[in-house]
C-alpha cells in the first residue's frame, strides 16, 4: 500500500491541464481587477445588475447615546462636568468621580488604570436605556438626579502622601458645590470609582468635612459632627483593612503606615467612624495572628459577616443583620471588588478565592436601599484591569455594582434630606 500513495503523492503536480506553474489567474498582477467586486463572487456584473436599492435612511427616533459601543468613553455615556470647578456649582446632583491612584497596594499593582476600566465596561450602559426591570422600570440617570461624569481627579504618581492630599483636595473642591435639583438634594453625592482601597479613607473625611493631615495627625471633628456626624461605614471587601501599621506596612516609615489595609485603622484614630455600627462583609482572609488583628477590628467599631456565612444565614438574613448593626446612621459605602468571588472578578489586587457572586451582591446592596439606610456616598475600589479577561467580566461587574449603588442614591435622598432638615 506504501508504493502507490508516494508515486500518486509525487504524480500530482505534474499531470492534469492546470499545472502549479500557471500564473493564478483572477489576481493576475498583468491584469488587476478593476474592483473588488469585480474579484468577488459577483465576477463582472455591474452593480446595477445586482438589483441593491439605495438605503432608505429613516428619522431619528432615538437619540445617539443607543450606540453604546461608539463616542468616547464617560461612565455610561453621561455628561463629563469638570467637577473640581466652583463654576459648575449648581449643574449635578450625583457625580461619578475617578481616583487614578495605586501608590498603596501590598500586592498587584495597577488600580490607577481603574476607573478608565470601569468606564469601559459602563459602556453597554446609557441613559438612553437605563430604565431597570428590578428597580420597578426607574431609570436612575433620567430621574429626578443630574448625574455626571465628574472624570478623574489628578494626582502625581511620584509620591503617596502628595497624592493624597490633591486627592483630597479635589474632593473638597467638588463637596463645596450646591446640588441643582435644591429640592430634593441638600448636597452633591459621589460615587468614587478606584483606584485602590488607600482613597476610602480620606473620602470619607472629606465626605464629613474634616481635614485629614495624615503625617500631622490632626483632624478637625468638628466639621464632621456639624455635618454628618460620625458616618458608618459599611465595608464589602475580603479583608478587614482595619490593620494596624504594626501589623501592614508599618515600622519603616510613616509613609509606609498609609496603605490599602490600614485605612480604616486610622480613619478609627481619626474619629472619624461611627463606634459600634461600622460593619464588613464578605470577609475571608487570612490573618496575621490569633488574636490581634480581630481585636483591633473590634476596637475599631466593626463587626463581620464572613463570605461563607451567606451559604447558611442567606441574601435576607445578612441583609437584617446589617441594617440592625446600622441602625439610623449614615452610611459610607465602600465596595472592594475583592469581595467578589474570584470566578466573577478575576482583576483586582489582593484576591481570595471564595466570594460572593456579582447577583448575591447586587441583591445585598438592593436590600439594603429598600430598607431605607441613608447612604451618603460610596467607592467602588480595587479594580485592577490588566488582570480582566477578554470579556471584561471585572469591568463590567465594577459598572454594574456602582450602577445599583446610584439607584440607592436616587431612591433614598428624599428621605435624608427631610431628616437634615429636621435636624436644624
Ligand atoms: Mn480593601
Amino acid at each position: 500500500m506504501f508504493l502507490p500513495i508516494v508515486a500518486a503523492v509525487i504524480a500530482l503536480p505534474l499531470s492534469g491541464a492546470a499545472s502549479w506553474h500557471d500564473p493564478q489567474k483572477v489576481l493576475s498582477p498583468t491584469k488587476p481587477p478593476s474592483s473588488f467586486i469585480d474579484s468577488s463572487i459577483f465576477g463582472r456584473r455591474s452593480i446595477a445588475a445586482l438589483n441593491l436599492r439605495t438605503p432608505e435612511v429613516l428619522p431619528p427616533t432615538r437619540d445617539s447615546e443607543i450606540h453604546q459601543f461608539q463616542t468616547l468613553a464617560t461612565f455610561a455615556h453621561l455628561d463629563f462636568t469638570d467637577c473640581t470647578q466652583f463654576e459648575n456649582s449648581g449643574t449635578f446632583d450625583i457625580g461619578i468621580v475617578g481616583h487614578p491612584f495605586d501608590l498603596g497596594v501590598s500586592y498587584r499593582p495597577g488600580a490607577r488604570f481603574g476607573p478608565n476600566g470601569a468606564r469601559q465596561g459602563a459602556r453597554r450602559m446609557s441613559p438612553a436605556s437605563g430604565w431597570d426591570m428590578d428597580h420597578g422600570g426607574v431609570n436612575p440617570f433620567r430621574n429626578w438626579a443630574t448625574v455626571t461624569d465628574c472624570g478623574d481627579i489628578s494626582n502625581t504618581p511620584f509620591d503617596k502622601l502628595v497624592a493624597i492630599h490633591e486627592l483630597e483636595q479635589g474632593m473638597r473642591a467638588i463637596h463645596k458645590l450646591q446640588a441643582k435639583n435644591v429640592s430634593t438634594s441638600d448636597a452633591v453625592r459621589l460615587i468614587t470609582i478606584g483606584g485602590d482601597h488607600t482613597i476610602s479613607e480620606y473620602t470619607s473625611t472629606v465626605l464629613a468635612g474634616a481635614i485629614l493631615i495624615f503625617h500631622a495627625a490632626l483632624p478637625i471633628l468638628r466639621a464632621l459632627h456639624s455635618t454628618w456626624g460620625r458616618v458608618a461605614v459599611l465595608h464589602f471587601d475580603s479583608h478587614l483593612d482595619t490593620w494596624d501599621p504594626k501589623q501592614l506596612g508599618g515600622g519603616l516609615t510613616k509613609y509606609s503606615e498609609v496603605n490599602h489595609g490600614t485605612m480604616l485603622h486610622i480613619a478609627h484614630e481619626e474619629g472619624l467612624l461611627s463606634n459600634h455600627s461600622n460593619m464588613h462583609q464578605g470577609s475571608r482572609c487570612t490573618l496575621f495572628d490569633e488574636h490581634f488583628d480581630l481585636d483591633n477590628d473590634l476596637r475599631c467599631g466593626f463587626s463581620y459577616i464572613r463570605a461563607r456565612e451567606l451559604d447558611t444565614l442567606g441574601v435576607d438574613k445578612i441583609i437584617k443583620r446589617i441594617v440592625e448593626t446600622v441602625g439610623d446612621s449614615y452610611v459610607y459605602l465602600s465596595v472592594d471588588i475583592d469581595v467578589l468571588d474570584p470566578a466573577f472578578a478575576p482583576a483586582t489586587g489582593t484576591i481570595e478565592p471564595g466570594g460572593w457572586t456579582t447577583r448575591e451582591l447586587m441583591q445585598i446592596i438592593r436590600g439594603l436601599s429598600d430598607a431605607g439606610l441613608k447612604i451618603v456616598g460610596s467607592d467602588v475600589v480595587e479594580f485592577t484591569p490588566i488582570y480582566d479577561n477578554a470579556a471584561e467580566t471585572t469591568g463590567i461587574a465594577v459598572a454594574q455594582i456602582v450602577y445599583e449603588i446610584l439607584h440607592w442614591m436616587v431612591s433614598r435622598l428624599t428621605t435624608i434630606t427631610v431628616l437634615l432638615y429636621a435636624r436644624e
